[in-house]
């Protein structure tokens, strides 16, 4: 870099060095990705080259948190910074909900803007789009969405891959419709003479279901939600990692010369898995396992166009993911049968949906081309405080109505300061509070076990107390004996919902 800026004109030199003091940011957030699913993170039998290269000459973290459980809220949490729990209506979205980020929030895309960033979000969006649940026009333009709160260019799926409509939307825009054969998409009833996969199963060439996802057909794979028409610009879920991919390294390569905050939430490896047969048969864990494997191709096209756009060293990357792993979502596709000793959970309890660690407990990895301490970090961080640390980054004070959940943390994410957060309150069916040393789970009535996933959610009506640093799996239960913690930690739990929970969007 500093030898081309030596060539360049006097004008030019003087905006590339602009540009260099604020890194870029690019945070690629992978879909039920599980702390074990990473060879970094101790996985064997499925390689993540491209991953680990980030996370041995980055920090990798052994302590991190997405904001809850499930996609939406997750998101909710890190593009806000408000606990998902505080607010009404942040569970898992509809294919048709309505944006549930009041476009008047300060958000996370929004500060990057405001820092003089161009921002992008290329890939799983999840946060609904429109102003109305189910009342969305898919042949214009939807809004709000992604650019009513911040973001200057978007390329996404709408919700998750097992969610009509299945197009991909482009600055909110369906991509290669075909006005003659417009979209209707429904959640609620059929439209007439529409094939679904519970009355055709003959159809279902490419995945069936195990449970659930037995409505629309699209490329031979049913899905949550119904939708007519759009033919054209239907995706095929084998090259949606592709697609979007492509669509991310444009992004860099049209941005290379200003700063740009690039969101790239991948549809690996989330239901249906159904990954590009380039890497099909890559592990012997089938599509779950090959799904990973085209996650990290991902990764590294990512890394690669940082390289070949020259900002590779002045961009600040960050891996993380949505929740913790699931083995069977909703489709039959092997996983269970192949996972053998495959531990995508790592050493924890429960997974995605949970309230035990495996639900939050994500992997985490920070790469800063000479700003980070190298090396493994056990400091307690949470995806929560993105707007805050980022904030902090880019010299931006975040107004006081939006800090109320997101510290500034920015040492500690740089692997400089081994301590993060005093706690963090997870959400999943219950709360829950998390210090380095303690996790409480609030009591609930609620069923704690998933039968269909095969999930423990971690719900019990007593209070649970565990000594996480001995007890990583969370099976001794140590409330009775610990009464003084037991009170310490729900009353920083009665503090918190003071500040606010069961609010409206
Ligand atoms: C569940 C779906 C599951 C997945 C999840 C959201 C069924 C039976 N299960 O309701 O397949 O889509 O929602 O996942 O429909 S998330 O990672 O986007 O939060
Ligand atoms: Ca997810």
């Amino acid at each position: 870099m500093k030898k081309t800026i030596a060539v360049l004109s006097g004008s030019l030199a003087v905006a590339a060095l602009a540009a260099q003091e604020k890194p870029n940011i690019v945070l690629i957030y992978a879909d039920d990705i599980g702390y074990g699913d990473f060879s970094c993170y101790g996985a064997t039998r499925v390689q993540t080259p491209n991953v680990d290269t980030l996370a041995n000459n980055g920090v990798r973290f052994r302590n991190a948190h997405s904001a809850a459980a499930t996609s939406t809220p997750s998101r909710y949490g890190m593009f806000t910074g408000e606990y998902p729990w505080r607010r009404n209506g942040t569970g898992v979205a509809a294919g048709d909900a309505a944006l549930i980020i009041n476009p008047n929030r300060y958000t996370l895309p929004q500060m990057m803007k405001e820092a003089g960033y161009t921002t992008g979000a290329v890939g799983k969006w999840h946060l609904g789009m429109g102003a109305e649940t189910g009342k969305q026009d898919w042949n214009k333009r939807v809004a709000p969405g992604p650019a009513e709160i911040g973001f200057d260019y978007s390329y996404l799926m709408a919700a998750t891959g097992d969610r009509v409509p299945c197009v991909y939307m482009e600055n909110q825009m369906a991509v290669g419709l075909d006005p003659k054969d417009p979209i209707q998409v429904s959640y609620t009833q059929n439209f007439a003479g529409e094939p679904t996969g519970k009355d055709n199963p003959e159809l279902l060439t490419k995945q069936k279901p195990s449970h659930g996802h037995d409505m629309a057909v699209v490329n031979g794979i049913s899905r949550i939600g119904f939708m007519k028409g759009g033919k054209s610009a239907l995706w095929e879920d084998e090259n949606i990692a592709d697609s979007i991919t492509v669509h991310a390294v444009r992004f860099i390569e049209r941005n290379k010369d200003k700063p740009f905050f690039l969101y790239f939430g991948t549809n690996d490896i989330h239901v249906p898995r159904y990954p590009h047969e380039r890497f099909r048969g890559k592990t012997d864990m089938g599509h779950r396992g090959d799904a990973i494997v085209q996650f990290d191709w991902s990764v590294g096209e990512v890394v690669r166009a940082l390289k070949e756009a020259g900002v590779y060293d002045n961009t600040l990357i960050i891996i993380t993911s949505d929740n913790g792993p699931v083995v069977d979502d909703g489709y039959q596709d092997e996983a269970v049968e192949r996972l053998k000793n495959h531990k995508p959970w790592g050493p924890f309890r429960g997974g995605k949906y949970s309230t035990f660690e495996a639900g939050t407990r994500v992997p985490f990895i920070v790469h800063w081309t000479g700003n980070v301490r190298t090396g493994v970090s056990d400091a307690l961080v949470s995806q929560i405080d993105m707007l805050a640390t980022f904030g902090e980054l880019v010299g931006k004070e975040i107004p006081e109505d939006a800090k109320i959940d997101s510290q500034k943390h920015l040492s500690a994410w740089l692997g400089k300061e081994p301590k993060g957060r005093d706690y963090i309150i997870s959400s999943a069916y219950a709360l829950s509070v998390l210090t380095s040393d303690w996790k409480y789970i609030e009591p609930s009535n609620r069923n704690s076990y998933n039968a269909q996933t095969n999930t423990e959610l971690g719900l019990n009506p007593e209070e649970q107390l565990y000594n996480i640093t001995i007890d990583r799996g969370e099976y001794d239960n140590v409330a009775d004996e610990n009464p003084l913690i037991v009170r310490f930690l729900k009353q920083i739990l009665e503090e918190e919902k003071q500040k606010g929970i069961g609010l409206e969007l």
